[in-house]
């Protein structure tokens, strides 16, 4: 998938979260939750769920609500992941981060208020699929935000700063904070398409290795990036500490560890034939990008 095409299911989950937002009910924090939701941002996972929902022939008007409390628990984990008690940035999506444009209070609960949004979205009634899908999904999405998923890597994240780790903590610290929403994204396709536990394990591995992949492209262009093109900080790993792949064994291996698991990721698609190829195009996207 070329970034034209990513850029188009952008804009279906924007269209659909400003919909979503505009029937809330208008309190205060829904203008910093717009803020840091709608205005930026790749708006990868959507495609991640849209090129797998291709898989199965899914309909975009079954993937919407997935893709949009995608990225509402997506977008929440940035809000906190910027304050100053967590990576402490100023900038995100080429603008000022949601605490330095509305303070710190409104960012922490405008945050708060996206990650149960994203539950309201798959639970509504307008959403036409069984409510046994709905249960899947809230527990599959549940899991990889909580301790288990976004969360608990966040924690593990600051917790390896100038530290040394072995190549499997940090793999498994990756898997968590950046892998386990990737992760969801496939297999929420599979849930609503109604495959085996089996399939929807595969599904779930997969997605988690391309979530991997994106983390691991997120360390280089740390590196080799530029602030115009990410419109974040960047260089900063170092300053850190950050336990990386590229702090243990340096740009070159790290990038070969990279390139190896995208190999297996496009191995791991064949069987799906023709069908696979937005994923695919995704999966180069990611490797390659430069934003
Ligand atoms: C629970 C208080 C509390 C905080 C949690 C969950 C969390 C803090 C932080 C999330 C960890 C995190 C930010 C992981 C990094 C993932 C990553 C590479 C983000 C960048 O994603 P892109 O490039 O962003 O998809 P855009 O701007 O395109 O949406």
């Amino acid at each position: 998938m070329n970034s034209k095409k990513i850029n188009v299911n952008a804009k279906k989950t924007d269209t659909f979260l400003k919909r979503y937002f505009n029937k809330q009910k208008r309190t205060e924090l829904i203008r910093p939750m717009k803020y840091g939701t709608l205005a930026g941002g790749k708006k990868i996972r959507s495609s991640m769920i849209i090129g797998t929902g291709k898989l199965f022939n899914l309909k975009l008007a079954k993937l919407l609500n997935v893709c949009a409390a995608v990225e509402c628990i997506h977008s929440y984990s940035l809000i906190h992941d910027d304050l100053p008690c967590m990576d402490n940035d100023k900038f995100r999506r080429g603008k000022l981060s949601t605490h330095v444009k509305f303070g710190e209070s409104t960012a922490i609960l405008a945050g708060n208020s996206l990650l149960t949004l994203a539950f309201e979205i798959i639970s509504d009634k307008n959403y036409k699929i069984s409510n046994d899908s709905k249960v899947e999904l809230i527990e599959g999405l549940a899991a990889c935000s909580g301790h288990t998923g976004i969360a608990g890597g966040q924690y593990l994240d600051l917790k390896f700063e100038k530290k040394k780790r072995k190549l499997n903590q940090i793999t498994d610290m990756q898997r968590k904070k950046t892998g386990k929403l990737f992760n969801f994204c496939c297999f929420a396709a599979g849930v609503i398409a109604r495959k085996n536990d089996k399939e929807k394990k595969f599904l779930s591995k997969l997605g988690e290795d391309i979530g991997l992949l994106f983390q691991l492209a997120d360390d280089f262009i740390d590196i080799d990036g530029t602030q115009k093109l990410t419109g974040k900080p960047i260089k900063k790993d170092k300053k850190k500490g950050k336990s990386t792949l590229i702090s243990l064994i340096g740009y070159k291996k790290a990038y070969n560890y990279a390139n190896s698991l995208r190999n297996n990721i496009l191995r791991k698609l064949l069987i799906y034939g023709k069908k696979a190829n937005d994923l695919k195009n995704t999966v180069d996207f990611i490797l390659n990008r430069k934003f």
